[in-house]
């Protein structure tokens, strides 16, 4: 089976429970569609459980892709000293990060050895932007935020980051004409879509973030071969 999830924010307890209750094994594929930094307490612990299984496919958020600017800006060691060869710009990104977030990942960042930190910096860079699968009869665009900027002969490699990570789609536009097409998007959390936290569909578009993070949030995770949606 083909199971998507995403902004997993720091919450690793509700993705081990979702593993768990999707008896998610080495022959199923799981596509993680960005935001696993940030927020919640353990994203370091996230990404290493993702980075140990083969069958896991992470796709960039915008929290993932600051992540990984700023953590290697500060390498080896998060001191005064490292903190203090920052640009003006770059300690603004900083504070702006650490305040949406970020703490949590530098928290768990700077307990990491040198090597497990290479490790982590690495494994950000494997992210991909986008990914776009088939599953039975339908074509699956998977992405973290939307497709900006859209054009409906614009390749998926014609789009910027920017574009992929920080727009948000509108749910409740049709952007192919081919309704075999769905496009798959986290980012924006589907409560303020529906006053619900479950997974949103309209027009071939399915909004899957239900803000595990957040207060009356549940983790979602959806099931592309049956479609059918799980919750913790
Ligand atoms: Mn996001």
């Amino acid at each position: 089976m083909t199971y998507v999830m995403s902004d997993l924010h720091g919450e690793y307890e509700k993705y081990l429970q979702m593993l768990e209750k999707i008896k998610f094994s080495e022959q199923d594929t799981l596509f993680i569609l960005g935001d696993v930094c940030d927020r919640g307490e353990h994203p370091i612990e996230i990404l290493f459980d993702m980075m140990n299984r083969p069958n896991v496919y992470p796709i960039m958020g915008n929290h993932d892709w600051i992540a990984l600017y700023l953590l290697e800006k500060l390498t080896t060691e998060i001191t005064e000293e490292s903190i203090s060869h920052l640009s003006f710009e770059e300690m603004q990104d900083m504070l702006a990060w650490i305040d949406d977030g970020g703490n949590t990942t530098v928290a768990g960042f700077q307990k990491l050895s040198h090597e497990d930190q290479e490790n982590v910096l690495d494994y950000l860079k494997e992210f991909s932007l986008w990914e776009c699968i088939d599953v039975g009869e339908k074509t699956f665009i998977l992405i973290h935020a939307g497709l900006g900027n859209f054009r409906k002969n614009k390749k998926l490699t014609q789009y910027t980051p920017e574009e992929l990570l920080l727009t948000r789609q509108s749910p409740n536009v049709r952007y192919f004409d081919d309704d075999t097409i769905y496009i798959i998007t986290g980012h924006t959390p589907t409560y303020f879509l529906s006053g619900k936290s479950e997974i949103y569909q309209n027009c071939n578009n399915i909004c899957i973030d239900c803000g595990a993070c957040f207060e009356g949030g549940r983790l979602a995770c959806l099931c592309l071969d049956t479609m059918e949606e799980f919750y913790i």
